[in-house]
């Protein structure tokens, strides 16, 4: 039997039977499946060898357990470090059709920085990745400005962005969110810090109360990590969504310093300009990104958060 797996907890995973690579969306066909300890997925080293979304071989054995015997091959995936420098990375998710980053600006404020390694990484691993903007209800005027000045960022970079309060959304933002992101069959991954409202999204969108919410830390404005494995519900379109636990820090993995550059759209394009193709856009002769950022054609927070991602690089390098 082979299957797409709909759900981890620890070390079980709820795997659903696929005919010719289609779900066939009987749940109650799904089966709990578990992998053997020596079980490694080749090429890549990380925290779970099997991840939300895989198609995996399932053998049945006759005393009633099912166990995973192998993980096709990857159409894409999602894989951070657990801090910036630490060697053990983790796949989040694989199989997407796109992923949507779920980010407030406030409680909890959500860093650009955070945003920006998230985009990355779905550059990288080409995923269309969306922005959705929550809590909308609880800023202020001034937060209000800031928002959109920060939508208007993403907007010009190419990112589809939407503004929504997931408590209280309108039926019209439902169909359009839908519509845009949620069709037939379409896997959607939904990710970000905790507390942002990833569950509560997830459950507006399907139409039930499916997932589990919690509350926010009064005194440190931060979630309390509700989730705590990954699950994908069915919308009724039919689309799947994958509500993940909230995330940290979002280190960025296996990339070199002069590629960096290639994953942030504005700084590929005026790099190209650049008088040296390796260059890193740190002070070279003849870059064109540098004085990009000091002339306001770049923000000054993505060429930021670019600075930071190589600082990792070059940080892990000095350790080696
Ligand atoms: N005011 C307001 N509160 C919201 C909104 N969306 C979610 N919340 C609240 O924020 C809290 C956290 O929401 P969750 O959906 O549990 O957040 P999460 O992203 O799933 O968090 P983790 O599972 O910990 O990663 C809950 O108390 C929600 O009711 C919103 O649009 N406005
Ligand atoms: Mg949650
Ligand atoms: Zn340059």
């Amino acid at each position: 039997m082979f299957g797409r797996i709909i759900k981890t907890t620890g070390n079980a995973y709820t795997v659903l039977p696929l005919t010719d690579n289609k779900p066939q969306k009987a749940l109650q066909d799904a089966l709990v499946c578990y992998v053997k300890g020596n079980f490694r997925q080749r090429g890549i080293r990380s925290t779970n060898p099997v991840a939300i979304g895989d198609i995996v071989d399932v053998e049945q054995l006759a005393d009633g357990t099912n166990w995973i015997t192998e993980v096709h091959d990857r159409q894409n995936y999602i894989i951070r470090r657990s801090t910036n420098l630490s060697k053990q990375s983790h796949i989040l998710a694989a199989n997407l059709t796109r992923a949507i980053l779920v980010v407030t600006l406030y409680h909890p404020a959500t860093s650009l920085v955070f945003i920006d390694r998230f985009l990355v990484t779905a550059e990288a691993y080409r995923i269309p990745a969306v922005l959705v903007f929550n809590k909308s209800d609880l800023l202020n005027e001034q937060q209000k400005e800031e928002l959109k000045a920060v939508m208007f960022l993403y907007r010009q970079l190419g990112y589809s962005c939407y503004a929504v309060s997931a408590t209280n959304l309108s039926e019209e933002e439902k169909a359009n969110l839908t519509q845009n992101l949620l069709n037939n069959d379409d896997i959607v991954l939904l990710a970000g810090n905790s507390g942002v409202g990833k569950s509560t999204l997830l459950n507006s969108l399907c139409g039930e109360n499916w997932a589990k919410t919690g509350s926010i830390s009064l005194s440190h404005d931060k979630g309390m990590h509700t989730t705590t494995f990954s699950e994908m519900y069915q919308t009724p379109t039919g689309a799947w969504l994958i509500d993940t636990p909230g995330i940290k820090g979002f280190g960025v993995l296996d990339m070199q310093k002069t590629e960096v550059g290639h994953y942030f759209r504005e700084i590929f394009e005026i790099g190209k300009q650049c008088r040296y193709s390796d260059c890193t856009h740190t002070g070279e002769q003849g870059c064109k990104v540098v004085p990009a950022v000091e002339n306001h054609l770049i923000a000054q927070s993505r060429y930021e958060s670019y600075l930071s991602i190589l600082s990792d690089i070059n940080e892990d390098r000095y350790r080696r």
